[in-house]
């Protein structure tokens, strides 16, 4: 990225240890003072806020959750030295990707594992595997072709996405399309066909057929019904890969606690009460996500214009032109933010898409002798209004997940993420070519 390379002083200042608390907007300097937890300052023209969108842990709001006795782990916090599990009784608080992914790894480990459960995972199996020298070499040669071909994919992936409803084949072809994707593994499953995640019916389908696939996998017929989802559509929560999540309950050491049965009363010292019966372990493990989208946000103290706090701003949810600065905020740039499509497409590729276009609006500004970059508080309400307005027909808004802020109380009900990437690069490069319309340079 050629600014980072013309502010090489940025360097100077890299500790990855530093936990920035607060942001503050100088209007008469026009620049930002941040302060870091250890109390040291710095100035900066501009922030790009790459602070992550799922980044800010979770605590689970269970009663007595700080007095077990035993050792707590997050997996949002994994020790880097590792933790070894070998004998140990262990319990698992969660089964979203961070728990649909741990279990089996810890059920191989531990004397007895048992696993809470709240709502049940759909899961797609990963298809994880080692790729062979002569097929990597091939993809790293395609790699720009393929980047170039996903550039206005909605979810900017190198999926071969579907072009025609679900309701275009015969049953038999539906049935021979999903268990192709289904065995090769990964998320082409969920893009088999254009309507799975905005009509119901396409995707009661695919999500018969995932629960068909539980039902063969989980030997015991009580645990296998436990373990199907029900209670909401397919993807509508964050799709999960995973790799042998419903063998592990084939194993003798591990126990399914289904809060249909046993809802968790309270942690005690030794474990967990659940339906009045106390399990107890020597390990408590929560996989319980993260204030998604706008928490590691949240958790800097961001003064604006005016005075005014982001979070003040943002208390119905947040306010974004384009997910990539909010009016007030001059020179704030967020990355994945919300009302970007972010989780929805390929981060990765997402964000540096985001960091190249903000990189040519910096430059553009300087070449205009220009000093800040702030967002017109019209294009921003509009913009808010089309991330609803695509979102509303959509699955993901009738189901309670991170998308909506459904897992934080007390957090405002808003869609977050953009749905299409194709449409939101339009939408950039129209605005770069008429001048950076819906920001204001001065
Ligand atoms: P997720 O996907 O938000 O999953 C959190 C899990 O924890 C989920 O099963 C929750 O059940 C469960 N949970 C949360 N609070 C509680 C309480 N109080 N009691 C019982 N169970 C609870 O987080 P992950 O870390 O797994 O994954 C986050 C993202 O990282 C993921 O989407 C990928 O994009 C990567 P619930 O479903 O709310 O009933």
């Amino acid at each position: 990225m050629n600014f980072a390379a013309e502010r090489l002083e940025i360097h100077k200042h890299t500790d990855y240890n530093t936990r920035v608390s607060s942001a503050v907007w100088d209007e008469n300097s026009l620049a930002w003072t941040l302060t870091s937890d250890d109390g040291r300052r710095y100035r900066a023209q501009f922030c790009f806020m790459a602070t992550g969108h799922l980044s800010a842990p979770l605590q689970p709001a269970l009663a007595g959750r700080d007095t077990f006795a035993g050792n707590t782990y997050y997996t949002a916090q994994w020790p880097h030295k590792g933790v070894d599990f070998t004998g140990r009784r262990v319990g698992i608080v969660g089964t979203g990707s961070s728990g649909v992914q741990s279990i089996p790894v810890i059920a191989q480990q531990a004397k007895h594992l048992y696993v809470f459960q709240r709502t049940p995972a759909y899961c797609m199996p990963a298809g994880s595997r080692p790729v062979p020298p002569e097929e990597a070499d091939a993809l790293k040669r395609n790699f720009p072709i393929l980047k170039e071909k996903a550039k206005y994919q909605p979810a900017l992936s190198f999926i071969e996405a579907g072009e025609k409803s679900i309701f275009d084949y015969s049953s038999e072809e539906v049935r021979e399309r999903l268990e192709d994707r289904w065995q090769k593994g990964g998320f082409p499953f969920l893009q088999a066909f254009t309507d799975v995640m905005t009509d119901t019916a396409a995707n009661d389908i695919l999500a018969e057929f995932v629960r068909e696939k539980i039902r063969e996998r989980v030997k015991d017929p009580t645990t296998a019904e436990k373990l199907l989802p029900t209670t909401y559509p397919l993807g509508a929560k964050r799709p999960i890969l995973d790799t042998d999540y419903f063998e592990a309950f084939n194993r003798a050491n591990v126990t399914l606690v289904d809060a249909k049965d046993e809802p968790i009363d309270c942690i005690t010292p030794k474990g967990i009460i659940a339906g009045g019966h106390e399990y107890e372990f020597d390990d408590l493990v929560f996989a319980t996500g993260f204030d998604a989208m706008t928490g590691a946000l949240a958790r800097i103290d961001i003064v604006g214009k005016g005075g005014v706090a982001l979070k003040e701003k943002w208390a119905e949810g947040p306010q974004t032109y384009l997910g990539l600065g909010s009016a007030g905020f001059p020179n704030l740039f967020l990355l994945n933010g919300p009302g970007s499509p972010s989780v929805l497409a390929n981060c990765i590729h997402g964000a540096e898409y985001q960091v190249e276009w903000l990189t040519d609006f910096v430059r553009h500004l300087r070449t205009t002798g220009h000093k800040t970059i702030d967002v017109d508080s019209t294009a921003e309400r509009e913009w808010v209004d089309h991330v609803n307005e695509v979102g509303s027909h959509t699955l993901f808004v009738r189901t309670n997940s991170w998308y909506v802020g459904a897992n934080v109380p007390g957090k405002p009900r808003v869609f977050l993420p953009y749905v299409g990437f194709g449409n939101y690069r339009r939408k950039c490069e129209e605005t770069a070519a008429e001048s950076y319309k819906g920001f204001i340079v001065a």
